[in-house]
Order: structure tokens, then C-alpha cells, then sequence
């Protein structure tokens, strides 16, 4: 934002409530709350103050608080206001109006948060979670965005550094003595040091996964033969008529998918398509969507009719299924006919319900949930954990990792080893944003929300 410019937004979602929130940010603040609170003297800082709110033609439109930061003590950093008022449409869109004739500018998406980053006042990792934050929608991934907003990934990127700037100058040690040979690759020193900090890089970048279930879901797939009962789950775990359920084999012809809840986890699941050989050819793009869909599910409930043979099933779902990605769902206890079918499966962990007397659903989901938590081991690396963005980062750390390691391996010259370190130290920063990129901030702080 150009020097000089205060910015305005509506902080709270448009529409009515009972308060709303409107924030400015700039070097005008502090003149804009006396003037608009008809005060002969500045607000106090960082005190909610009772006032009135007066338009630049002295008319009243609301009563308000008013709060007012100095530069250096908000969240932007700049100098700041906020003007809690009556969640009315009309008042809101008055003051706005209002605020925008004394000189302010509309804010853009993400442009509070924008400025804070470059203010100084958090790193890019920083600034990403308070986006991950506003759009979290469990419990766990709630926390992993307020980790990360408390520093966890720069202070983790801060670290690397160090390391990294540490075998550096080991390294560079080697230019200043040139007479004295590198270590050779089994002794400790920098060629050691490196490969355990490659190694770290990589554990943090599979981190990545377990951030993306956090924030996108578990992805879990209800799979099984025609008529098992599908449909029937889906609808139960939703709690509504998510999916239609028919004693017709085949009803289901293509996934519908549903958000649900389970224990802290945040769950996409999808029912599926029955899958079996003979079928129309509306069927067979069912099933083949199906396979598609498993390649990139996370879990998987093979749904069975435990009063019918075991089933046969396309081997390139089975390969995907493991007992720690999979529940065995044996429904239709209630039918006279019905067995154990420990069979299907057998290393995966197995439940029975019959979901038409709807017995057995809440062991169930225990059981799903148990699944969840073996498979998806939090990763270690005390909490931190990467983004999408981060991971593309330092794989690129990672590659000048391994070019030096390679260049130290054959001896060559310290000078092209330090070389490809200080790049590997220029990869690290882009994660916390010591990046002059515009382009990348711009579609950064785009994914925000107007007032954020
Ligand atoms: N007896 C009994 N019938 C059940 C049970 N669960 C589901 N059904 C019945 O089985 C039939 C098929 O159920 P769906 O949920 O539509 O099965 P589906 O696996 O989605 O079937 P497709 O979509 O055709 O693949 C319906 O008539 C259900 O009422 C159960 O626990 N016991
Ligand atoms: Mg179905």
C-alpha cells in the first residue's frame, strides 16, 4: 500500500448481527477517531472508549466504541481504529461511506494482515496461519494454525538456519585452510552434518500431508458390493438422508460426498458406487470413478452384507487397503443368515452393526476413530508442521543440500559447496517470506478475506 494511505474494511461478516466491526488502518487513524468521536482531543490508546460516531456533515449515525492503537502497537503495525458498531447493514455501509469521503481507501483481501507481514510484525508463516486460523474447521487443525501463528514454523526455519550457517562455516573454514583436507564421508563434520540436516528437511516435508488432512479432511471412502448398505452408513454417520437407499442393487450410481465430524478430526466422506463386474455402462463409470476417487482417499470403509458370500472386489482397490487406512464394516447383523467375515481382509480391523436396527454405530466409529489415529501418526518435529508452500521450499533447500553433499563427496572446491549451501539458506527463507516477490504475496494474501 502506497505510503501515506489509511485503509478501511469491514472486519465482520456483512449482513445483520449485533455488533459489527470496522477497521481501519493508517497514518490517519488517530485524527479520524477525534473527528469521527466529535472529540476535542485524541483517543486514549488501547481503551474502548463510548462514543459517538458523527458524520463528516456532523450528523449522528451511530453510537459506537472506539479503539484506537498507535503505530508499532497494532496488529499492522501502522497506526489503528476500530469501530465497534451496531450490526445494522445501513449503519455499517453509512460509516464506511462515511470514513471513505475523509480520505480513506476500501482495504483489499488480506490487506490488514499484508501489512502487518510487511511491518514486520510476522513472518509469512505467521501470516498464512491467521488465514489457516479463520478458515480452520476442527479442533486439531484450529490448534496446528495457532502454533504456527505463535512462530512454530519460523522459529523451526530459524533453526535450520543456524545448522545449516554452521556446517557453512565449517566449510568455509576449509577455503580460509585449503591446506587441510575435508573430512572424508564416514568421519563426523560438515559432509555428516549435512546428511542429518537433509534428513530433517525431508521429515519436515512430509509433514505436509498431515497438515493438508488437518485442513482439507480425512478423505474417506465407503466402498463394498451393490446393496451391503453404503448408502446406509453414509446416511447414518451424516445424520440426514444424505444418499439414497433402496433394496435395489446399484442404486447409488456415482459418489456423493458429505462433511462430517469425528472425535477432532474433520471428515469428507464419500459413498460410493457398488462395485461389481457385470453392471451397465452407467455402473462401470460408477465404479471406475470409484477407483479413481481411492487413489487419493486417506481411509476406507469396505462395507460387507455379512449374510452373503465374500464378496470379490477389484484388486486395484484392495492394494490400497490397509489395516491401518481400514475399517471392515460387517452389516446386517440383524439378517438370520448373518456371519463373521474375518475372512475379508483379516490383518484389517473388523466391526458388526446392522444399521437398519441402527445397533452398533457408535462402536463403529470409535473404531473408525482408532483407525484414524494409528494411521495418521502426528508427526514428531515437536508440532511443527509444513504447508503446501513451505514443502516447495525446502525441497528446494533440499536439492542444493544434495548438490553440496555431492560436491563434498568428490572433493570439490569449498568455494562451489558454499556455494550451494547459501542458496539451500536463500530456499529456507522463502518460508518465512525473506523474499522480495510480489507476485507471490499477491496471490498469498489474495486467499484472505476483505477486513483480515
Ligand atoms: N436387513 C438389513 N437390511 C439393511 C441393513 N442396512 C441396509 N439394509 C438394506 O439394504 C438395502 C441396500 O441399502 P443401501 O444403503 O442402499 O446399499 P448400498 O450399498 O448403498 O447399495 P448400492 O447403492 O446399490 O450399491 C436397503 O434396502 C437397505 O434398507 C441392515 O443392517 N439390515
Ligand atoms: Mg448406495
Amino acid at each position: 500500500m502506497p505510503a501515506g494511505e489509511t485503509i478501511v474494511a469491514l472486519s465482520t461478516p456483512p449482513g445483520e448481527s449485533a455488533l459489527a466491526l470496522i477497521r481501519l488502518s493508517g497514518p490517519d487513524c488517530t485524527c479520524l477517531g477525534q473527528a469521527v468521536g466529535g472529540r476535542k482531543s485524541p483517543l486514549p490508546f488501547r481503551q474502548a472508549v463510548f462514543s459517538k460516531y458523527l458524520s463528516i456533515k456532523g450528523k449522528l449515525i451511530d453510537e459506537v466504541v472506539l479503539t484506537a492503537f498507535p503505530a508499532g502497537r497494532s496488529f499492522t503495525g501502522e497506526a489503528v481504529l476500530e469501530i465497534a458498531c451496531h450490526g445494522n447493514p445501513l449503519i455499517i455501509q453509512n460509516i464506511v461511506e462515511d470514513l471513505l469521503r475523509r480520505g480513506c481507501r476500501p482495504a483489499e483481501p488480506g490487506e490488514f494482515t499484508r501489512t502487518a507481514f510487511l511491518n514486520g510484525k510476522m513472518d509469512l508463516s505467521q501470516a498464512e496461519a491467521v488465514a489457516d486460523l479463520i478458515h480452520a474447521r476442527s479442533e486439531r487443525s484450529i490448534e496446528a494454525a495457532q502454533r504456527q501463528m505463535h512462530g512454530s514454523v519460523g522459529r523451526k526455519m530459524s533453526e535450520l538456519t543456524d545448522q545449516l550457517l554452521s556446517i557453512m562455516a565449517q566449510i568455509e573454514a576449509y577455503i580460509d585452510f585449503p591446506e587441510e583436507d575435508l573430512p572424508s564421508e564416514e568421519q563426523s563434520g560438515p559432509a555428516a552434518d549435512l546428511r542429518s540436516l537433509t534428513r530433517e528437511i525431508q521429515e519436515l516435508i512430509e509433514t505436509q500431508h498431515y497438515n493438508a488432512l488437518l485442513h482439507e479432511g480425512v478423505k474417506t471412502l465407503i466402498v463394498g458390493e451393490p446393496n451391503v448398505g453404503k448408502s446406509s452408513l453414509i446416511n447414518a454417520l451424516v445424520g440426514s438422508e444424505r444418499s439414497i437407499v433402496s433394496e435395489l442393487p446399484g442404486t447409488t450410481r456415482d459418489y456423493v460426498s458429505a462433511f462430517i465430524m469425528l472425535g477432532p478430526w474433520r471428515i469428507e466422506i464419500l459413498d460410493t458406487a457398488g462395485l461389481h463386474e457385470a453392471g451397465d455402462a452407467i455402473e462401470q463409470i460408477g465404479i471406475h470413478h470409484t477407483i479413481e476417487q481411492s487413489e487419493t482417499a486417506d481411509n476406507f470403509l469396505l462395507v460387507l452384507d455379512s449374510a452373503a458370500p465374500s464378496p470379490t472386489l477389484p484388486p486395484a482397490l484392495l492394494e490400497r487397503m490397509r489395516p491401518d487406512n481400514t475399517l471392515v464394516v460387517e452389516n446386517k447383523t440383524d439378517l438370520p443368515g448373518s456371519r463373521s467375515m474375518a475372512e475379508v481382509l483379516p490383518d484389517c480391523p473388523h466391526v458388526r452393526l446392522s444399521l437398519l436396527q441402527r445397533e452398533g454405530i457408535a462402536a463403529m466409529r470409535e473404531a473408525w476413530l482408532q483407525v484414524i489415529e494409528t494411521g495418521i501418526s502426528s508427526p514428531q518435529m515437536g508440532g511443527v508442521m509444513v504447508n503446501a508452500r513451505h514443502a516447495s521450499a525446502l525441497s528446494e533447500a533440499v536439492e542444493h543440500l544434495n548438490l553440496a553433499s555431492e560436491k563434498l563427496r568428490q572433493a570439490e572446491l569449498s568455494e562451489l559447496v558454499a556455494a550451494d549451501l547459501r542458496e539451500a539458506v536463500e530456499s529456507i527463507g522463502k518460508v518465512v517470506g525473506k523474499v522480495d516477490n510480489e507476485r507471490m504475496l499477491d496471490s498469498l494474501f489474495q486467499q484472505f478475506c476483505i477486513g483480515k
